[in-house]
C-alpha cells in the first residue's frame, strides 16, 4: 500500500476535522510543536498538503521549508494569509472554503450592527450590575430598521449582509472596484463617499493591497457622530489608531468590531466604551459552519490526491 500523503496541519480548527483528516493522511500537528521550524524541516520530506487558517495560514517562510508541498486547503474563505504570488510560481494548488460560512459571517454582523446600535452588551451589564432598580432607565440608543446601511465589498458575504438588512428595512448602497450588474442599490466608487450617504458601513472586502488602510480618517469622518462602523472582514482595512482616536473622541457614532489589527490584541482605549462592540473574530464560529468548512477542507484534499477536480480552487 501506498504510503499515506503528508498533511501539515497548522492549527486546531475544530475537533470533527483531525480525524476525518486521520482517516487519508498522516497528519503532522503544528501547533503542538515546542519548536515549530524544527518540527517543519524534520517532516518536509513527508508533508504534501497544509491546512492553514487565518491564525496560521501558509506564509512564504513556511512554504519555502516544504519543497514537497503541492496543494494548501486553507480553512477560511479569506486568502490574506496565505502567499498566493509564491503557491503560483511554485504551481501549488490552493482551495479556499467559500459559501459555507456566509450565512454565519452575515449573521455576526448583523448581530454587531443590532448590538453596537442598540447598545445591546451594555444594557446587559446594567441589569447585571444591579443598576437598574437606582438608576431606574438605560440610555436612550439608535434606531436600526430603516437607516441607510453601506457594505463596503458586495461579494457573497456582502450580499447575505444586504439582503438580511433589507429584511429591517434598510436602505442598502455598496462601495466595491465596479458596480454590479442587475441590482437596484446606490453604487458609490469610494469608501468616502459610500460613507457620506451611509448611516451605518459594514466593511465586507477582501483584505489586499488595494483596502489594507483604505477606511481610514476621512471616511470616519464621513461618517461622523451618528453613523457606525462595522468590522466582519480583517482590522488591516481600517485604519485602527484613527477609528479609536475617532470613538475616544466622539467623533463616530460606534462601532461593531469582530477582527483587529493584530489579533488577539484589541487597544484598550475601546474597552470603555459602551457604543463599541468587541468580538473575538466569531464570523464563522459555530458548529454547523466549521464543520461545513472542516469538510471542504478535507474533501479538497482528498480530491487532489485521487486525481479528482477541486472542490473549491481558489
Ligand atoms: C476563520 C475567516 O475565523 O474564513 C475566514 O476568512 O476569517 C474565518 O472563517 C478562520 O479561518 C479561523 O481562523
Amino acid at each position: 500500500m501506498a504510503a499515506r500523503p503528508g498533511v501539515l496541519l497548522t492549527q486546531p480548527c475544530v475537533d470533527s476535522m483531525l480525524p476525518s483528516l486521520e482517516k487519508s493522511f498522516t497528519v503532522f500537528k503544528l501547533w503542538e510543536a515546542s519548536d515549530q521550524d524544527a518540527f517543519v524541516s524534520a517532516s518536509a520530506h513527508s508533508i504534501r498538503g497544509l491546512v492553514g487558517n487565518t491564525v496560521v495560514g501558509a506564509s512564504g517562510p513556511l512554504i519555502d521549508a516544504l519543497p514537497r508541498l503541492e496543494i494548501v486547503s486553507s480553512f477560511s474563505v479569506g486568502l490574506d494569509k496565505i502567499d498566493l504570488p509564491k503557491c503560483r510560481q511554485r504551481g501549488i494548488a490552493v482551495t479556499y472554503t467559500p459559501d459555507v460560512l456566509t450565512d454565519c459571517t452575515a449573521d455576526t454582523a448583523l448581530s454587531l450592527m443590532l448590538a453596537c446600535m442598540r447598545r445591546i452588551p451594555a444594557a446587559d451589564r446594567f441589569v447585571r450590575q444591579g443598576r437598574w432598580p437606582a438608576e431606574k432607565n438605560f440610555v436612550h440608543t439608535t434606531k436600526v430598521s430603516g437607516k441607510r446601511v453601506g457594505i463596503v465589498g458586495l461579494g457573497r458575504i456582502g450580499m447575505a449582509i444586504a439582503k438580511r438588512a433589507e429584511a429591517f428595512g434598510c436602505e442598502i448602497a455598496y462601495q466595491g472596484r465596479s458596480p454590479k450588474p442587475n441590482l437596484t442599490f446606490n453604487y458609490y466608487s469610494t469608501a468616502k463617499e459610500l460613507a457620506t450617504n451611509s448611516d451605518v458601513v459594514v466593511i465586507a472586502c477582501p483584505l489586499n493591497e488595494e483596502t489594507k488602510g483604505s477606511i481610514n480618517r476621512e471616511v470616519i469622518d464621513a461618517l461622523g457622530p451618528s453613523g457606525f462602523l462595522i468590522n466582519i472582514a480583517r482590522g488591516p482595512i481600517v485604519d485602527e489608531q484613527e477609528l479609536v482616536k475617532a470613538l475616544v473622541e466622539g467623533r463616530l457614532g460606534g462601532a461593531g468590531l469582530d477582527v483587529f489589527d493584530d489579533e488577539p490584541h484589541v487597544p484598550q482605549e475601546l474597552m470603555s466604551l459602551d457604543n463599541v462592540v468587541l468580538t473575538p473574530h466569531v464570523g464563522s464560529l459555530t458548529w454547523e459552519t466549521r464543520r461545513a468548512m472542516a469538510d471542504l477542507v478535507v474533501a479538497n484534499l482528498e480530491a487532489y490526491f485521487s486525481g479528482k477536480p477541486l472542490l473549491t480552487p481558489v
